[in-house]
This record gives C-alpha cells, structure tokens and sequence, in this order.
C-alpha cells in the first residue's frame, strides 16, 4: 500500500485517558467492543493518565504525536476518543491529525445510526445526531470537507453537514419532534388499550449485551435480532407471553444501556424507553459472568432513574449462569420475597422459574394505577 492510499475506515486508533477513575479499565476495554460493533476491524489503542484534560488537544501534545504515529501505522481513517470532547478540541484534533476525529457520543450514535431498523428508531437517531451536530456547529468547517464522514456506513447528518446550517438544523429538528410525537401518541393509545384489557407488561431492561433479546427470544420464541455486539438492539418489540396457571403478560424488549450514556440520547431514545417508563414491572437483565455486573447495573438504576422508572418494581434476573457457574433458581429474602433469578437464556436453565416469579409479581396487583399523559420531549 503506498502512502497516498485513501485512509482505512475500517480503521481506527483509539484513545483512553485515565483520569483517576476506577472505572477506567473497563471502559477502557469497553471502547473496544463498541468500535468493533461499529464495524472497525483494526485499531491501534493508545492510552495515558493525566489529572486533567488539556485545553486545546484533550491530550497533550506529546500524545498528540503518539496518535498522529498510530494513526499513520494503520492508515487510520478516524481516531475516536472514549471522552466527551468540546468542539473547539475536536476541532484542532482535527486540523492537527488531518482525520476524523470522534468523540464517545458520536461513537455511540455511528452504531445507533447503523443499527436503527424502524422508522421510529430511525427518527430519533436523525435528531439526536442533528443536536449534538448543533452544539458543533460553531463556525470554521471548511476543514472537515475532506475528511468527515470516514468510519460511517449509514451517510448520517455527518457527510452532508457542509450544506446544513443553524436555520436547516432548527427546521429539520421540528420535522423530526413532531414525527416522533405523533408516533408517540400512537403508542399511547395502544398502551391504553392494553390497559383497559388488563394486560400486565414487563420490560426487559439491562446494560447492553447483557442477553435481554436472548432471554426475549427464549420467553416468546420470537427470533429478535441477537448478537455479541453492544447496542444489539434498537428498538422496542413487544410479544405477549404466557405464563404457568393460564395468565398472560406483554413482555417488551428494549435498547441497552451503557455507562456515562449521554444525555441527549436518553432525551431522544425517551419514546422507545417510554414503554419501559409504563411498564407493571421490570426484568432487569444482569450478565452474572461479567467482571463489571456490579457497576453495571448500578449504571441501568441510574438511567432508570433518569427516565422515571426508578419506582418500577424490579426482578434482578442473572444471566448467563452458564458462564458464571452459578445454578439456576429462585432467591428470596428473609421476607419470602424474590430478590434475584438466575437463568441461562442461552441454555434454557431457570427460565420456568423466572415464568413463575413474573406470574407472583402479576398477582399482587389489584387496582391499577391510570395511564398518565405522554412525556413531552
Ligand atoms: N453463554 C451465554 N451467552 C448468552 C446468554 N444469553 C445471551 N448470551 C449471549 O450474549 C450476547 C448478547 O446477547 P443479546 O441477547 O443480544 O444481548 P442484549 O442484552 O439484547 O444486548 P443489546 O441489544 O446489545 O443491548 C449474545 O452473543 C448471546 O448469544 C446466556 O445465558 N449464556
Ligand atoms: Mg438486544
């Protein structure tokens, strides 16, 4: 290959900076997995530790060199950082490594882009990819002409930008708003109708990867898009599911979470994550062989928290027991009441016992609380 090849945008050299938090190795190890899910096949990964981010580079400038070396070993068409960046050093990343740069949001929205299946998830990917192009939108993009839009396949906001500004920004986010709210009132009719026939829901919620579709799938026998890749799945698919003594639920799956999830995607994911905010209960989905499950799932409470689920009733599911060596079965507290099932989706292992403590979770529900209005974005 000479040196004037196109750059590689199956390449990628990625950066981590450890500021002191411990967290650090397993997000790390994480950025990992989610470029290889965005579909790069070769990275080269450089790291440092500093106490805090350099004004002008993020990194400073001796690392500024390392990732131009890197960069150029693989002819790397991006260099994506596991940080929040502000414009200005995206910007200068950028005029200084002649490549793409992204930042961890950006990175997580290319694979949301990619993976968006419905036109509702579509939507919402457009217009969280437009608001966070707006806080970019500063002046000076002349530079980026070139070089944007490497390491996507999806042709997102992202290469067109030259064309867009502030007023067609503005316009096309309205457009995008009022799509979704009419999508959004439409769901609320049918979770209202799901109300008035007594259905009881359960949404299947966890950090991504941790095998919700899987157990979605073993539950309903569904055949829902799974795979060893964050952010799997997108949007929201509801099966209705039949439980031991002849009672019924809707069982909905839904997109996964990921530390430090940024928050204008919550904002725009809120009408997929909104059959989670109404549901009778919720499986929150533990992948019991990761290193990580602890932290993992504090980060979903969090999130629920922030989308208003917080106060949903909770079956803590442990998967992948299999990996684990764990057993299946019930734990109940000194109470008798459920506080963890394990289950293997993959194996089946467990899975007649979770059957048996949704149908006790159903039952304790007499009167049943009135649907509120949607949440206006
Ligand atoms: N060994 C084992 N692997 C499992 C089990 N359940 C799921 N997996 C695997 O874990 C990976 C992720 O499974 P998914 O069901 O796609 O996970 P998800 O939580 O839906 O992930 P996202 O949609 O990306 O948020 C897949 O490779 C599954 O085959 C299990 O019980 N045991
Ligand atoms: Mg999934």
């Amino acid at each position: 290959m000479s040196a004037t090849a196109a750059p590689d945008t199956q390449a990628a050299v990625l950066v981590s900076l450890d500021f002191g938090d411990p967290g650090y190795q397993e997000g790390a190890e994480e950025l990992v997995r989610l470029v290889e899910s965005a579909g790069v096949a070769r990275h080269a990964a450089v790291r440092g530790r500093r106490a805090r981010p350099d004004p002008k580079f993020y990194v400073g400038s001796g690392k500024v060199a390392e990732i131009a070396r890197a960069a150029a070993g693989l002819n790397a068409a991006s260099v994506i950082f596991n940080h929040e960046l502000s414009p200005g050093q995206q910007r200068n990343l950028e005029r200084e490594l002649g490549r793409r740069v992204l930042d961890r949001t950006e990175l997580i929205l290319e694979i949301f882009a990619q993976r968006a299946r419905t036109s509702e998830g579509k939507l919402q990917v457009e217009l969280a990819q437009l608001e966070h192009l707006a806080t970019r939108l500063v002046r000076g993009w002349t530079h980026l002409e070139r070089q944007r839009g490497g390491l996507g396949k999806t042709g997102g906001p992202g290469e067109k930008q030259i064309e867009l500004d502030r007023r067609y920004i503005a316009r096309r986010v309205r457009v995008l708003r009022e799509k979704l709210e009419t999508l959004r009132r439409q769901r609320h009719v049918q979770r209202r109708a799901r109300a008035r026939r007594d259905v009881f829901s359960a949404s299947l919620v966890g950090y991504t990867n941790a095998g919700k579709t899987t157990l979605f799938n073993a539950l309903t026998r569904a055949g829902a898009y799974e795979a060893d890749q964050l952010f799997a799945t997108l949007d929201t698919t509801s099966r209705r599911i039949w439980l031991p003594q002849g009672g019924a639920a809707v069982l909905s799956d839904t997109v996964g979470f990921i530390r430090d999830l940024p928050h204008g995607l919550v904002a725009a994911f809120r009408a997929t994550l909104e059959e989670t905010v109404h549901a009778d209960l919720l499986l929150h989905v533990v992948d019991a062989s990761s290193a990580a499950r602890d932290e993992q799932a504090a980060q979903v409470d969090q999130v629920l928290g922030e989308i208003g689920a917080g106060a949903i009733p909770q079956l803590l599911v442990w998967n992948k027991i299999d990996v684990a060596g764990l057993a299946p079965g019930i734990e109940r507290d000194e109470y008798g009441t459920i506080r963890r099932v394990f289950v293997s989706a993959r194996s089946g292992a467990g899975l007649a016992d979770l059957r048996g403590a949704i149908t006790e979770a159903a039952k304790p529900r007499q009167a049943r609380t009135p649907v509120p209005e949607p949440l206006s974005l």
